[in-house]
């Protein structure tokens, strides 16, 4: 039974309607990833993070699944070995659209951390310094996401995943953040076929034995049947 790991990025769900990090018009153009995407950018000024996932909640929320996330579910559904998918989006559309095997290795917007006792609970659509931890009542809420500094989700079982692949995909993401920049060599040291589907060639581009460039929601279903 043959094993599929697929990696998903921020351009997948481009076409959903939700912003990209990286280029023009992306989230990173708009604000500094020192202010709202690391622990020192939160411990600064905890109300602009807030406000800034906030925002991207609500949007997510609003958001529809896309093709490409349809067609992912579907292979997942329909495919005779095991599909994992391994996300680095927040947004939760993936699930949306049906599937089921996602690992989030940047974390959910749908999740609230507690920054003093590490409880994880449904995040409300709207966090502020307010938010009390259900657990030990410390106000200390941030969102349950892995910003840069910090160690990503489910990293064991991803590495195990990539070393039983024997096919590795990755989708709609630029390769210029690590360690999901690596999986790729990860996966193909160990075997696995390699093939990338991105609007356009990534950094990476080059690691990968197949490449298909185009909007996600037309490669990735003719990729998928
Ligand atoms: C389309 C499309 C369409 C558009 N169809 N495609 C020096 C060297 C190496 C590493 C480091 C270094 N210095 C520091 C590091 C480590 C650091 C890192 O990588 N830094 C780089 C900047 C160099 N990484 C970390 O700190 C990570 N932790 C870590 O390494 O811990 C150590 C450790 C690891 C493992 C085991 C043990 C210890 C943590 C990284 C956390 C990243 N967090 C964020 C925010 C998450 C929450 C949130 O959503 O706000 O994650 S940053 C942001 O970047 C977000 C994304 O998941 C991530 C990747 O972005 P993505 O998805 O690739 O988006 P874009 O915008 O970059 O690209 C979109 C792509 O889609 C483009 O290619 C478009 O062309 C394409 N596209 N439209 C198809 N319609």
């Amino acid at each position: 039974m043959s094993k599929i790991v697929i990696l998903t990025g921020a351009g997948i769900s481009a076409e959903s309607g939700l912003g990209t990090f990286r280029g023009e018009g992306g989230l990173w153009s708009q604000h500094r990833i020192e202010d709202v995407a690391t622990p020192d950018g939160f411990a600064r000024d905890p109300e602009l993070v807030h406000r800034f996932y906030s925002a991207r909640r609500q949007q997510a929320a609003e958001a529809q699944p896309n093709a490409a996330h349809l067609a992912l579910a579907q292979l997942e559904q329909h495919w005779a070995g095991e599909v994992v998918i391994v996300t680095q989006n927040v947004d939760g559309l993936h699930e949306a659209a049906g599937a089921r095997n996602v690992l989030h290795m940047h974390g959910t917007l749908r999740g609230a951390l507690c920054a003093a006792c590490a409880h994880q609970w449904q995040a409300p659509m709207e966090m502020t310094l307010e938010t009390t931890c259900p657990a030990c009542g410390a106000q200390q809420a941030r969102p349950d996401v892995v910003w840069f500094g910090e160690i990503p989700y489910h990293m064991e079982e991803i590495i195990s995943h990539l070393e039983e692949a024997d096919l590795f995909a990755s989708i709609g993401t630029s390769g210029q953040v690590y360690p999901a920049a690596s999986f790729v060599q990860e996966a193909a040291v160990n075997g696995a076929d390699t093939v990338e589907l991105n609007l356009e060639p990534s950094e990476i581009s080059r690691a990968f034995g197949v490449r298909h460039f185009g909007p996600a929601t037309e490669i990735v279903p003719k990729w998928v049947e």
